[in-house]
């Protein structure tokens, strides 16, 4: 027997309870068995540890009597450590608190919250898919879209589309048409209605909109005039329409439920105020109500408001005024699409120009949470106003960030070759993707100056 099989002998008779049924002829047999009851006692435990502390080789492998013993030193170190674990559990039975903050009850608290939100979701579903039935295609039940608060770009959870109808127009921006009132007021009427829309040929997107198309109609009208504006509400939602750098009256605003209330589902409201000479510029419209959901839907618009001839903003216009090429684009995100007026390439409309022309661009900036860096290959631009006001100093760009809310008025001359063409598009790599599209491919934020041969 050598030193060490000698004191692991000694640690293992020392360690032998009364009751073992162990002999001391097995202990010597395998020269390293201080474990011999079950559970192991600390005693044994102590002892185990401490021929192992003492460098103690494993011992010999005997498959008749497989043995704790025969183990590498470092699993028999985890398995000592592990049975020292169960052993004070044993003494300490566990309390509820324990039981539910231990990593099994996490994980069993987590699936049955998994389960009843899942259970949920699929209630929610099924409701929403009963409720429009009686409602007809455009006036669904509000119930059903009450769950859908924080959810975007009109990719409305919980709301089914089968009885949304599908876009009868492709192209927003289409001008505005209105009636005189008898007292000479411009009325124009507006109806909010959701459609489903192609951002590009054969994707069909929820979108939330104002007669139907994204963006909605082009409202144009002249410092001065007299204008009425009727919302008819045909969404399954409350809205509201918020006049974007117009300075009209609180009650105009379209703030609920600051001067107003919300429009109800089948009512309507009529907006009536007075454009006033600052009110000159590229500006927009947009919902005021449940925004991320209705604006990131595609329910917005341009208000161009032209100077009045002899005011002082006529005078400083004259950069826009003169141009014989006006676009407006608004640029933001539809469900899970970038979009230039609700179009992403390759279906986003070109500009199309001349040789030797003066082109004016509005860029509205749509999208509810990102910013566009704007890049124009091949010209720089001037800007000559931002948020529909004229700069005394205009300044040149060639890529120009566009935020939330802002509006940019810019101005290039064509000094190209009839049939050039250049890639205006967003600088944001991500955002020239469609969904299912790789980096290799071009989507999104892009449209072609063309330029005519
Ligand atoms: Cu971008």
């Amino acid at each position: 027997m050598t030193i060490d099989e000698k004191s692991l002998a000694e640690a293992s008779t020392s360690s032998q309870s009364a009751e073992s049924s162990a002999t001391s002829d097995d202990t010597a047999h395998n020269g390293a068995r201080s474990i011999v009851t079950w559970p192991p006692s600390a005693d044994e435990l102590d002892a185990m540890e401490q021929r192992l502390d003492a460098g103690a080789p494993a011992s010999t492998p005997d498959p008749a009597s497989p043995a704790v013993e025969q183990w590498p030193v470092w699993l028999q170190k985890q398995w000592i450590a592990s049975q020292r674990r169960r052993a004070w559990q044993m003494a300490h039975p566990p309390t509820l608190a324990r039981r539910i903050f231990s990593p099994s009850g996490i994980l069993i608290v987590s699936l049955v919250l998994l389960l009843a939100l899942v259970t949920a979701g699929v209630g929610a579903a099924l409701t929403s898919q009963g409720a429009p039935a009686s409602g007809g295609s455009t006036s669904a039940s509000g119930g059903s879209s009450s769950g859908s608060g924080m959810t975007m770009g009109g990719q409305q959870s919980g709301q089914s589309t089968a009885n949304v109808p599908d876009a009868t127009q492709h192209y927003g921006n289409q001008p505005a048409k209105f009636t005189l009132d008898p007292d000479g007021a411009k009325h124009f009427t507006l109806t909010a209605q959701q459609v489903m829309w192609q951002p590009v040929k054969g994707q069909k997107v929820l979108a939330w909109t104002l007669d139907g198309t994204v963006p909605g109609p082009m409202i144009q009208a002249t410092a001065g005039d007299h204008v009425r504006i009727t919302i008819v509400n045909h969404l399954p939602e409350a809205t509201t329409i918020h006049w974007h750098g117009l300075e009209v009256p609180t009650d105009n605003d379209g703030v609920p439920p600051i001067g107003m209330q919300p429009i109800e589902p089948g009512q309507s409201y009529t907006y009536d105020f007075t454009l006033q000479d600052q009110d000159a510029g590229t500006h927009w419209y947009h919902s005021h109500y449940d925004d991320l959901t209705q604006v990131g839907g595609g329910m917005y618009g341009a208000f161009i408001v032209a100077p009045r001839p002899g005011s002082p903003e006529y005078q400083a216009m004259a950069p826009i005024l003169n141009a014989q090429v006006n676009q407006t684009l608004f640029i933001g995100m539809l469900g899970s699409y970038y979009v230039i007026n609700g179009k992403s390439f390759p279906d986003t409309q070109p500009i199309v120009v001349k040789h030797g022309q003066t082109v004016h661009l509005s860029l509205i900036g749509a999208d509810v949470i990102a910013i566009h860096p704007m890049h124009l290959h091949g010209h720089s631009f001037q800007v000559v106003a931002e948020d529909g006001h004229m700069l005394p100093a205009p300044y040149i760009k060639d890529t120009l960030a566009v935020a939330p809310g802002e509006t940019y008025d810019v101005t290039f001359y064509t000094w190209a070759a009839p049939g050039s063409v250049y890639p205006l598009h967003c600088h944001i790599l991500t955002h020239l993707m469609n969904p299912g599209q790789t980096s290799g491919e071009m989507g999104g934020l892009i449209t072609l100056l063309e330029y005519q041969k």
